[in-house]
């Protein structure tokens, strides 16, 4: 595999959050102990679950991705310009993946200034691999300089030329997987690493409303007829039998989804069909389960308009604007450190 050329940085990395466990041994005893049990949702994205997620945004049921690329082809120009405020734009994207939709935000900066730096992060280096392939092949005038890192451990951002500034992209709805406290200490940890002017493009899943988006069209979002959701969430179970050899048997699980109202958020569970116990070899442990016990995997916040603006207020964004698709599921936000 080819490894990615490195990049000069400053030396103290910004903690965006601290979460306890590094190792995939330590996170999984822990979450498979507690009571619930529970497995972080980063355990999705090995190169298969990578996959599956980029098979899920094209999924008709999944409107999230369709809406804010529509969004982004109606809006990205006028977004890029405010963003930029007359300076050159550096372009910085946090949770990059395979940067397809970020394309026409890219496309955008070109226009408005010829070449671009653009500088993904991103926890999985083949996407990364793959996103800068691409782009160097069909836009020649972005210059991309990855970075493999868990952006919540440590994000460190080369410093700005002068008369450059940057835009960090957080789009997809990437914050909704972190709980509200978390978010807010992401959003204040981005803020440290920031110059002020720089600015935040920050895509939201909103919450139903009476009038708009159903939780029938939610939980469809999470739970889709070609069944492509339910083996992206069974195929964590895949990754433990695999890398610490356990013993999970996919066929004794299954992919549940619940609307949370109180919390607004979608929860994804497996469900165990009987009562079993796992073995996981590589950790010596026995680990039982009830019929109708879950492991919790992943939440998904869906934020109310007014929420989103105060959370960027008080992590040190002002000004923000807003962006929204005229049935109003989705919201792009543009704020700026100050
Ligand atoms: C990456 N993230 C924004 C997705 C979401 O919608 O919460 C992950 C996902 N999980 C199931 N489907 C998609």
């Amino acid at each position: 595999m080819a490894t990615l050329s490195a990049e000069i940085l400053p030396s103290d990395p910004c903690v965006l959050l601290d979460t306890s466990c590094t190792t995939i041994a330590e996170t999984v005893r822990e979450g498979l102990t507690a009571s619930p049990k529970t497995l972080p949702p980063w355990l999705f994205y090995d190169r298969d679950g990578s996959d599956l997620f980029d098979r899920i945004t094209q999924l008709p049921e999944y409107y999230l991705t369709r809406i804010e690329r529509s969004i982004f082809a109606a809006d990205a120009p006028e977004m890029m310009a405010l963003a930029a405020c007359g300076e050159k734009l550096r372009v910085v994207e946090i949770g990059a993946g395979s940067a397809d939709k970020t394309r026409l935000l890219l496309a955008a900066a070109a226009d408005m200034q010829g070449r671009v730096s653009y500088h993904p992060v991103d926890v999985s280096e083949s996407a990364l691999e793959e996103a800068k392939e691409r782009l160097q092949r069909e836009m020649p005038e972005i210059h991309c300089h990855p970075q493999v890192a868990d952006y919540t451990r440590d994000l460190r951002l080369t410093p700005c030329f002068d008369g450059e500034r940057r835009v960090v992209l957080f789009i997809g709805s990437s914050i909704g997987n972190f709980l509200p406290e978390e978010a807010s200490s992401l959003l204040r940890g981005l803020r440290l690493a920031l110059d002020r002017g720089d600015s935040i493009l920050l895509g939201v899943d909103l919450a139903p409303t009476a009038d708009g988006k159903s939780i029938a069209n939610l939980t469809a979002a999470y739970d889709d007829g070609a069944g492509v959701t339910a083996q992206f969430n069974k195929n964590m179970l895949v990754r433990l039998n695999r890398e610490l050899d356990a013993d999970f048997d996919l066929d004794s699980f299954a992919h549940r989804i619940r609307w949370n109202e109180d919390e607004s958020r979608i929860e994804m569970h497996l469900e165990s069909l009987i009562d079993q116990r796992i073995r996981i070899d590589a950790l010596d442990m026995n680990v039982e389960f009830a019929a109708g016990e879950t492991i919790h995997t992943e939440n998904s916040y869906k934020y109310r308009i007014g929420e989103v603006e105060k959370m960027l207020q008080s992590a040190g964004f002002g000004h923000p604007q807003r962006w929204r698709d005229e049935d109003g599921w989705f919201a792009v936000y543009l704020a700026q450190a100050e």
